[in-house]
């Protein structure tokens, strides 16, 4: 098999890339890593629509297939290393529909709080709705944590925390209020050596995309 080469995009913004570049880097999982610049939102299909019948990154490019979307790379990765999910069925159900949550929820959070490691702001933008996203993402953090024991969301690292990683950084970089339980998974998450070194490499990027660094 030739080596799999993960596309991404910048480390700082790109939310979708760092999900599954996450997954398979903690699930050891051998891959070539292709940074590209991200364009401003839509501007992607030119250079994108080579790479991924999305025109979005992340693509997975195995050789003979593309595969598209963060969530069925990580279910890609999982097969590579099926310690990316939890061991009981059930837990695995659980946990493969919080992943499932989240790659298809909370557009308040999302709109209100891009991505944007670096930046330290407050949550005084935030309209009600990107509010309540993050509530009940913290309920639900809650819940998870409290029904496996921790350390991680379904106990062991999986492709859940993986797809919750960028929501972390949202907590961070808007200041959003949260519980004692939600920051001690952001602290564990935040420690986490592939999140800190994804975490490092953003902070020295130094491209600006206006769309996310005002307001
Ligand atoms: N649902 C997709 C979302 C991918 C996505 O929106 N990627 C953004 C970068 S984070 C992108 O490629 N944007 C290019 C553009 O908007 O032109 C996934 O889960 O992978």
């Amino acid at each position: 098999m030739a080596r799999p080469r993960l596309h991404i995009a910048d480390r700082n913004y790109s939310s979708w890339s760092m999900r599954p570049w996450l997954a398979m880097r903690v699930g050891k999982i051998d891959f070539e890593e292709v940074l590209h610049d991200l364009p401003e939102m839509g501007g992607g299909k030119p250079i994108f629509g080579a790479i991924s019948p999305t025109a979005r990154v992340p693509a997975l490019d195995l050789g003979d297939v593309v595969v598209a979307e963060s969530l069925a790379i990580c279910e890609w990765a999982a097969e590579q290393n099926p310690a990316l999910w939890p061991k009981g069925a059930n837990d695995r159900a659980v946990a493969r529909s919080a992943s499932a949550i989240m790659h298809s929820g909370f557009p308040n959070l999302r709109n209100d709080c891009p991505m944007n490691i670096r930046r330290r702001t407050d949550a005084s933008r935030m309209t009600q709705a990107g509010r309540d996203d993050a509530q009940r993402v913290g309920e639900l953090w809650n819940e998870w944590l409290k029904r496996s024991g921790g350390p991680y969301l379904f106990g062991d690292y999986s492709v859940a925390d993986a797809m919750y990683a960028p929501v972390v950084t949202r907590f961070v970089t808007y200041a959003i209020p949260r519980s004692s339980v939600a920051q001690g998974y952001i602290d564990r998450m935040l420690g986490e050596p592939h999140m800190a070194a994804w975490i490092a490499a953003a902070e020295k990027e130094t491209r600006q995309l206006p769309r996310s660094d005002i307001a």
